[in-house]
């Protein structure tokens, strides 16, 4: 049997670098919880071939999820999608001509037959994206689990019962 050392868990693709500041969540959200990815510039309009290189090789590379960000015409993380058996989520990153409804809608309408997991516009997305992905690793992962049970708990633990002015 090979040792797997090939590449971490995670991928997480973006069409842009200007994608970065909302894809940095779910980089960040990942280090919280101790995983480990790989992050990389990938466009499907501008990158076609780096695309299929990257899609068709992830699950052969080592990779277990793949998280993909794009804006506009948001095309990334379909063809991500079809072109891997891995789970792909997708993060629809704001335009800035449609505040990325036009992201979204490019890629939660995936025809039936290939599935992108698709969350919500910007940060919120990015975070989720990531929680999702772990959320799938800790099903084989014990030690992974604790740890998102408590970075939930921390989470509950930070809410307040009752709000404060701003200024007190
Ligand atoms: C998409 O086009 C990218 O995902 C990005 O969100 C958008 C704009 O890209 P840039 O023109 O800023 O490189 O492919």
């Amino acid at each position: 049997m090979t040792e797997d050392t090939a590449a971490p868990p995670v991928a997480i693709i973006m069409g842009s670098q200007s994608d970065w500041p909302v894809m940095r969540n779910a980089a960040e959200t990942l280090d919280a919880l101790g995983i480990a990815y790989s992050a990389r510039i990938v466009s499907a309009h501008r990158t076609p071939k780096r695309l299929y290189d990257f899609a068709s090789g992830a699950k052969g590379e080592g990779f277990k999820v793949i998280i993909a960000g794009a804006g506009g015409a948001a095309h990334l993380p379909g063809m991500t999608a079809a072109l891997t058996p891995l789970p792909v989520f997708g993060v629809p990153v704001e335009s800035r001509a449609l505040s990325g409804k036009d992201s979204l809608l490019s890629i939660v309408q995936m025809p039936a037959g290939i599935p992108v997991g698709t969350l919500a516009i910007g940060r919120a997305g990015a975070v989720n994206a990531a929680l999702l992905s772990a959320s799938v690793l800790a099903l084989g992962d014990e030690a992974l689990a604790e740890r998102l049970d408590a970075y939930r708990e921390r989470q509950t633990a930070s809410v307040a019962e009752t709000p404060k002015d701003d200024d007190g």
